[in-house]
């Protein structure tokens, strides 16, 4: 990090100058309004409150929002394609969805002011990254119907950059544009990012020498490890960027280039909670990990009540933005988690101890099989080139070893030729469950 990128407070959104006490007082403000709006416009709300026995005129102090009841991913599906809007369509500008592996799609949509404020919120969030006007910056997010390529996109142009609109994919082109156009930051997938990075080596240039300067990743779940292979590989600050489309998309919350100690929640639009992983229905004191869970303060086409994203956190006290409290990095989405002979796991845990063991690359796949009654997992991971056959045999024990020590249990570790394991090309697939279903 240079002196440039040292953050002068004029340069500061004013909600990022508050102090904690303005900071809730305008949130208690804007969640009785969101409260009350999505209960008046969304059939749904109106349901759901009715249905537990609360309204919006019982919400008095920030801690009743707990009485209000959850918004799930199902609500979204089942509300297909645009029962959860609260505004008639000819005021919903734009439509984006996210895939989902099964079922129909989850479709959200954005006012102008929706867009305004998201684009607002990149920028925040960019700039907090260390990102300046004026600077040009390659997206490398799928541009479409995922919120990445085009929220990133807005939140540049918001900033005052010069946007390259690459889109993911097309590595070879990604490369040359980095050379020719000489981009200060680019923003995809931590994963992509390590693709563009491997493909450099692979083509003989050198990726600390490129103009880059600084990347915000987010999209899925990534490491410190991960976040110092790629701050090394390339020369530059790697910030971490947080979103998800019910809620926004990306810049719910954003990394500080100065403290690189995760996320600040913008919690002037959005009010996070964390609830128990287990009972889905407690609401843990700060510190204490479990399922996020954000209502929306300020969005007009979809407001959400306290929607369960399933992802794994804890939140933490404001540290470069003193009011916003932060979220601990995402150790994984509870659909992500993998029960291995009654031991739960994440990929992210994997990815931190494999890459703590110098001879592993972070190119690695989990397999899932089932011999007999036994579920079994085999960790396939390219081995960095240039090692030898021992450096390898020798590595694979460690990490066996270590993932007994530190995970509690046993699988196979299978050390694949470099190169061989299919590449990122936006959010990477890690798990690969061949267990028979029953
Ligand atoms: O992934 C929005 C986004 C785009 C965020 C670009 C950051 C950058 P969805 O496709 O709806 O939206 O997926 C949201 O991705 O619930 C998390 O599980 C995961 N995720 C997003 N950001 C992070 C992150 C976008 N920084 C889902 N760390 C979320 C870990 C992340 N997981």
């Amino acid at each position: 990090m240079t002196d440039s990128t040292k953050t002068d407070p004029s340069m500061l959104d004013a909600a990022e100058l508050m102090s904690r006490d303005e900071l809730e007082a305008l949130q208690l403000s804007r969640l009785q309004d969101t409260v009350a709006y999505a209960y008046d416009r969304v059939p749904l709300y109106k349901r759901k409150f009715d249905e537990v026995g609360v309204h919006p005129s019982d919400l008095l102090e920030l801690a009743d929002l707990a009485k209000f009841p959850y918004t799930t991913k199902e609500d979204l599906r089942q509300e297909y394609p645009f029962g959860m809007f609260a505004v008639p369509q000819n005021e919903v500008v734009r439509i984006h969805a996210s895939s989902g592996t099964t079922g129909r799609p989850t479709v959200v949509g954005y006012t102008q002011n929706d867009l305004d404020v998201w684009a607002s919120l990149v920028a925040r969030s960019m700039r907090a990254s260390g990102v300046r006007p004026g600077m040009k910056v390659h997206v490398a997010y799928g541009y479409g119907l995922f919120t990445g390529g085009l929220g990133a996109h807005y939140g540049a142009e918001a900033l005052g950059t010069t946007v390259i609109p690459m889109s993911g994919g097309q590595t070879e082109k990604q490369i040359q544009l980095i050379q020719d156009f000489k981009p200060d930051a680019i923003m995809c997938t931590p994963t992509y990012l390590l693709t563009i990075m491997d493909a450099m080596i692979h083509r003989g240039i050198d990726p600390r020498a490129t103009s880059l300067k600084f990347a915000v990743c987010g999209a899925e779940p990534w490491t410190e490890e991960m976040r110092h292979e790629l701050e090394q590989g390339l020369d530059l600050d790697a910030c971490d960027i947080y979103g998800l489309s019910e809620v926004m998309g990306p810049g719910v919350a954003g990394e500080s280039v100065e403290t690189k100690d995760g996320n600040h929640i913008w919690e002037d639009h959005f009010r996070p909670e964390i609830i128990d992983p287990f009972d889905h229905t407690t609401v843990l004191p700060d510190g204490h990990k479990g399922e996020l869970v954000f209502t929306t303060l300020t969005k007009e086409a979809l407001p959400i009540i306290r929607y369960r994203t399933k992802d794994l956190s804890s939140l933490l006290p404001g540290t470069a933005r003193p009011s916003m409290r932060r979220m601990s990095r995402i150790s994984g989405r509870s659909d992500d988690m993998i029960i291995l002979r009654g031991v739960n796991m994440f990929p992210s845990q994997i990815e931190e101890i494999a890459l703590r063991i110098p001879v592993f690359s972070p190119h690695f796949q989990l397999e899932l099989t089932r011999s007999g009654r036994m579920d079994e997992m085999t960790i396939h991971i390219e081995p960095r080139e240039n090692t030898t056959a021992e450096e390898r045999s020798a590595a694979a024990l460690a990490l066996k070893s270590q993932i007994k020590i530190h995970v509690g249990s046993s699988c196979t570790i299978d050390v694949v030729t470099p190169g061989s394991l299919e590449r990122s090309n936006g959010k990477l697939r890690r798990i690969y469950d061949n267990r028979p279903r029953v």
